[in-house]
This record gives structure tokens, C-alpha cells and sequence, in this order.
């Protein structure tokens, strides 16, 4: 037959399997888990009131008590691992990481052409031996012009092609200071190339501005002749413009040079005029203590604008400062 125990344990079991089965989370879970299988839980409770059945009696229900604690404590167990089945995927699929999803485009830098023709020309003529040297932006009147053999009275002095500072110092308008200087603290035999900014004062057009860029060259030593200037250019040309242009000098006139030549370039079949160069004059050799019966020396120079925008076809120099990207990008 059966007694009230065997109810009460049934329908326990009962309540708990679905109880169990409908909890969401783990900490729902260990409270039914007390509730129904601890010490004051309500198996202790029936359980307790065994000891009012008789001797035969109580196996019985003693086995149906242990098979509710197993029915109970079996789906406690399935159910907790369910819920940490489900907390796992729950994290693992947060978690995602999805490798098919474009990336964050980042804008790339590059080297803006006219830094990019300097880096070349230098590339060039460190491979010739030369040393880069560089100087002040601001210079006195002694390392622009006179040291220069440019006397007081020339043009390039003019208030209408120099910017002259409030305190009488000014900003140079070509590197050949840097040479200067360099050279009053070394012997020879030198070999430099002096990259720098220059300042005129220019109109600005399409071809000329205020601040602009040279690079100008100078060899110094016992023995140097117009022929070792000749083939120097000519390496230069040839190396910068990838192939051996033809290469024409002509007579002309700088105060720091004597003799002195422009350097024209056949490109596209146009003779380009690319730089001027010259057999560096006695006059600069005592300004800076070397003896001009001993040494002789050559020297040249150009703006790096000119040979950037020839190099890229290029219309206008302006492009070159403007930092329109759309300009910038194409190179
Ligand atoms: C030029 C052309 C010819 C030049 C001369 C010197 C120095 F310092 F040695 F006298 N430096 N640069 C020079 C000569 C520059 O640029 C068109």
C-alpha cells in the first residue's frame, strides 16, 4: 500500500524535476539544489519522519528516498551543466571575431617630391665622395656676399633680392655661406654637397618663389680643373636623369667663379637649363685662408624646384607648397 511518505516523496520529486528543468541561471540552481537536498532542505525533512515507520516499512521507502535524491540530485547535475554549456557559447559567440570584416583604412604617408629629388641628388653624389653639410638659415652679410666675392655694389646686394633682418643679418638666398663656413674649418682636399633653403625676393609666378631649394656642390684640392667639373656634371646628370643626356656648358658669369658656365640638359629634345657651375675664384680661396697657387677647386649649384618639376613635369612650382593631396598622392 501506500503511505502518506511515498506521496510526499513523489510528488517532491516532481515539483523539483520541473523546477530544475526551468531555471535560467546557475545561482537559481544551487538555491534549488538546498532547498530540495540540503541539510534543512525538504528530502531532510520527509526523511525525518522515517523514524515513525515500521521495521518492514522502511527499506522500502528508504530506497524510494534514495531514488528521489538520485532522480533529483541527476537532473540538478544535467541542468548545471546545460546552463555552463550555454554561459560558454554565450561567451564564444560575444566574443567573435569576425576575420572576414574589411580592416580600418589608414591613410599611408609618402615622401613629398621635392624632399624625394633632394634624397636623390644626395644619394648621387655621396656615392661620388661628397659629405653633406648644412649651415644656418639666417647668415650676415661677411658669409653671403663678401667672403663670396659679391662686392657692395652688386645686384644680388639689391634691398629688391635680399630680405634683410631689422639687426642688418639676412636670409641667405643661396647655400654657398655653407660652403664658406666649412671651408674655414677644414683643410683640403673637400668634397661637399650643402642642400638647404633659400630665400628671394621674388614674385611669386609659376616659376618663381620667395623660399626655394638648392643644392650646390664644391671640390676643393691640389690640382682640380675645369675637365674634373665637366665629369662630374656629367655623372650627376646622368645618374639623376636615368640616362646619358646630352650635355652642354656655356659661358656665363657668377661672382665666385671664374671661369663660370651654365649647364643646359637635351630632355624630351628641348635644352633645359639646369644649373651653373664654375672654377671656384682666387678671391674665395683667400677669404677663407687657402692658398689659390696651391689649390683649385670647382663648384656648382641649382634649385631643386627646377629639377623636380622637370623631373615630374610639373607646370607650376606652387604645386610644390600647396599640399593639395590630390597632388600630392600621384607621386
Ligand atoms: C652656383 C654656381 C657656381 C658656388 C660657389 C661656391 C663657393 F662657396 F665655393 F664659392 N659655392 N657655390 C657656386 C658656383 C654656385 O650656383 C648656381
Amino acid at each position: 500500500m501506500t503511505t502518506q511518505l511515498e506521496t510526499d516523496l513523489q510528488s517532491l520529486q516532481q515539483e523539483a524535476l520541473s523546477a530544475i528543468a526551468v531555471t535560467a541561471d546557475l545561482d537559481a540552481l544551487e538555491q534549488l539544489r538546498i532547498n530540495y537536498l540540503g541539510k534543512k532542505g525538504q528530502l531532510s525533512l520527509i526523511l525525518r519522519a522515517m523514524g515513525k515507520l515500521s521495521a518492514e516499512e522502511r527499506p522500502r521507502i528508504g530506497a524510494i528516498a534514495n531514488e528521489v535524491k538520485d532522480a533529483v540530485q541527476n537532473q540538478l547535475d544535467q541542468q548545471r551543466q546545460a546552463l555552463q554549456n550555454a554561459e560558454i557559447q554565450a561567451k564564444l559567440a560575444a566574443e567573435t571575431l569576425d576575420v572576414t570584416m574589411p580592416g580600418v583604412y589608414r591613410p599611408l604617408g609618402r615622401i613629398h617630391p621635392l624632399n624625394s629629388t633632394v634624397d636623390k641628388v644626395l644619394e648621387i653624389f655621396v656615392g661620388l665622395g661628397y659629405t653633406v653639410a648644412t649651415g644656418p638659415q639666417v647668415e650676415t652679410d661677411y658669409y653671403n656676399f663678401e667672403a663670396l666675392n659679391i662686392p657692395a655694389d652688386h645686384p644680388a646686394r639689391d634691398m629688391q633680392d635680399t630680405f634683410f633682418l631689422s639687426d642688418g643679418r639676412l636670409l641667405r638666398t643661396h647655400t654657398s655661406p655653407v660652403q664658406i663656413r666649412y671651408m674655414e674649418n677644414h683643410e683640403p682636399p673637400i668634397r661637399i654637397v650643402a642642400p638647404g633653403r633659400v630665400y628671394r625676393r621674388d614674385t611669386v609666378d609659376a616659376t618663381h618663389s620667395a623660399v626655394f631649394h638648392q643644392v650646390e656642390l664644391l671640390a676643393i684640392d691640389k690640382g682640380l680643373t675645369f675637365t674634373d667639373l665637366k665629369g662630374t656634371i656629367k655623372e650627376f646628370v646622368k645618374q639623376m636623369f636615368g640616362e646619358d643626356l646630352p650635355v652642354r656648358f656655356r659661358a656665363s658669369y657668377f661672382p665666385f667663379t671664374e671661369p663660370s658656365a651654365e649647364v643646359d640638359v637635351q630632355w624630351k629634345g628641348k635644352w633645359l637649363e639646369v644649373m651653373g657651375c664654375g672654377m671656384v675664384d682666387p678671391n674665395v680661396m683667400k677669404s677663407v685662408g687657402y692658398d689659390p697657387e696651391v689649390y683649385t677647386g670647382f663648384a656648382a649649384g641649382f634649385g631643386v624646384e627646377r629639377f623636380a618639376m622637370v623631373l615630374h613635369q610639373i607646370d607650376d612650382i606652387r604645386r610644390l607648397y600647396t599640399s593639395d593631396l590630390r597632388f600630392l598622392q600621384q607621386f
